[in-house]
């Protein structure tokens, strides 16, 4: 057996049964033992950036990695963005880097380049592989640290001779460890803060943020008083009718500090003291009053479940009923098509046990609201601002979890980076209603114009925020990679189309005109 069969085996015996793909001529032992080894489903993206960006959905909707194969230096660069935003939301991935043979990097040939050095500062854990009888266990280590908590990116270099050489055969992979219980100490602190009265804040992000940690969260605030939010943006929320509901702390600075002024403590469960996303002139970057002090209660890697249940105890919150959403779902929104008409129709449509992916940018900012009471669902929220993520996570997470409908909310320009990912959509069949916010600008960066101070724009500032002149057909776009599609110009279009995609299996794509 081969280096690459064996490596391939051990990520199947590891519980890698997933490899979004895009290969060249150094992975193709790779890519011929797939054909020898059951197990290993194997989809293809046009773009790295929705291979990586598939695997971290597929992270969020599963708690495992997916493996990602890419070609040498230049198939890693173009994943890295959405490695990045995968590394952001702490999403475990075993990336598969093909190489030269050990022997040919002497010549720089063409596709050389120092991977190790690109791939470190996305990667918890680099290494090549240096010959075929030690690619199994080397792959074995990477699914060990891709699998450590709360999730890890690690990156296996493979020079193509380890690939073909005669291999191990595979290498069994050590179960993967639970999370470690947070502190006693951090737990008896936030206690004691809730215990004094002070105006206290809640803030969750991570494994906090699904069901069973959002009762506690609820219980633990009704019975003290406490408030209670999550962070800007969140791997994966689960929300809707007969969940707690909590907002998320506001991207825009000045609505960020009103929010949390006043309060003399932050109880951070998983979350970081909320920074601002970027810098302005004469704003604070951190969004806290300068007298608000922060507790850990636990950190993003520690069991924040056992934490907020010994919490609960601690504060005689077990009896107190969470306060869970029982409000009837919002009635479909008619007439002009607007943020908080989306929002609304949205809440009424979308289905029993949704995944929404947000990268609907400035349209869907004030989504959450009136989502609120919508029939339960998972939302997943890009955490690295890097755009170009929504198209390729919704399609890891259709891979993940067929049964379930993906609802993707996406702005027409960070659409635009990765839209190859309909294409994936169409060849796999995924269940995936992408919805398209077709404004037709970079919105938000015309905000962010005023906002840093950059004086009034002038024609040729306003062209680099324009995506008109031509506009772009999204409908056509979808239509050519094989999703059928519809234009939504009203409101009760939009309401008709969407259902339609929902109602279809399979992928559909709907371009929302603003
Ligand atoms: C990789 C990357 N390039 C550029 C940016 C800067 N950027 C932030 S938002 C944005 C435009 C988003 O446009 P769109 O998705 O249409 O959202 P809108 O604000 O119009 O709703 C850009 C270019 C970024 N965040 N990431």
């Amino acid at each position: 057996m081969n280096g690459a069969e064996s490596l391939v085996r051990t990520l199947v015996g590891g519980g890698v049964n997933v490899c979004f793909a895009n290969p060249g001529t150094s992975e193709m032992h790779f890519v011929a033992a797939l054909d020898r080894v059951d197990g290993m489903r194997c989809v293809l993206g046009l773009f790295e950036g929705v291979v990586s960006g598939a695997a971290d959905g597929y992270f969020r909707m599963t708690d495992g990695p997916a493996a990602t194969l890419l070609h040498l230096g230049p198939g890693y660069a173009n994943a890295a963005a959405n490695i990045h935003n995968a590394n952001k939301a702490s999403s475990g991935m075993v990336n598969i880097v093909g190489d030269h043979a050990t022997y040919h990097r002497r010549y720089d040939a063409p596709l050389t380049s120092d991977i190790e050095t690109l791939v470190r500062p996305n990667s918890h854990w680099v290494k090549t592989s240096p010959n075929a009888m030690s690619i199994a266990a080397d792959g074995a280590a990477a699914i060990a640290a891709a699998r450590t908590q709360p999730g890890q990116i690690a990156t296996l270099i493979l020079p193509a001779d380890t690939a073909w050489n005669e291999g191990s055969g595979p290498v069994a992979v050590p179960p993967a460890m639970p999370r470690q219980p947070a502190p006693v100490a951090g737990i008896e602190e936030a206690a004691k803060v809730l215990r004094s009265g002070e105006p206290t804040l809640l803030l969750l992000t991570g494994r906090a943020l699904r069901e069973d940690g959002l009762a506690l969260a609820g219980q633990i605030c009704a019975k003290t008083g406490a408030r209670l939010m999550a962070q800007g943006s969140n791997a994966r929320t689960q929300r809707g009718r007969g969940r707690v509901a909590l907002e998320r702390v506001p991207y825009v600075v000045d609505q960020a500090l009103a929010v949390l002024s006043g309060l003399k403590h932050i109880i951070l469960v998983g979350a970081k003291m909320p920074v601002a996303f970027f810098a302005y002139p004469n704003k604070p970057s951190l969004l806290s009053p300068e007298d608000c002090q922060g507790h850990v209660l636990c950190k993003l890697d520690e069991d924040a479940v056992g934490a907020l249940a010994a919490l609960a105890e601690a504060v005689g919150a077990r009896g107190t009923p969470a306060p869970v959403v029982n409000d009837p779902r919002p009635e479909l929104a008619t007439g002009k098509i607007e943020p908080m008409a989306l929002g609304q129709s949205l809440g009424a449509l979308l289905p029993e046990n949704a995944i929404v992916v947000d990268e609907a940018v400035t349209t869907g900012r004030g989504f959450f609201a009136p989502t609120k009471a919508a029939n339960p669902h998972d939302w997943l929220s890009n955490m690295g601002g890097s755009i170009g993520l929504g198209l390729p996570l919704a399609t890891g997470a259709a891979v993940a979890c067929p049964d379930r409908k993906v609802v993707c909310l996406e702005g027409d320009g960070s659409g635009m980076y990765t839209l190859q990912a309909l294409w994936t959509q169409a060849r796999e069949g995924l269940d995936v209603t992408t919805l398209v916010f077709s404004n037709r600008s970079y919105q938000i960066l015309k905000g962010e114009l005023a906002n840093v101070g950059a004086g009034n724009p002038g024609r040729k500032a306003l062209d680099m925020l324009d995506l008109g002149n031509p506009d772009i057909d999204w409908v056509g776009l979808a239509k050519a990679m094989g999703v059928p599609g519809a234009k939504a110009t009203t409101m009760e279009e939009f309401n008709r189309h969407c259902a339609e995609g929902l109602a279809a299996p399979g992928p559909y794509l709907v371009e929302v005109v603003l």
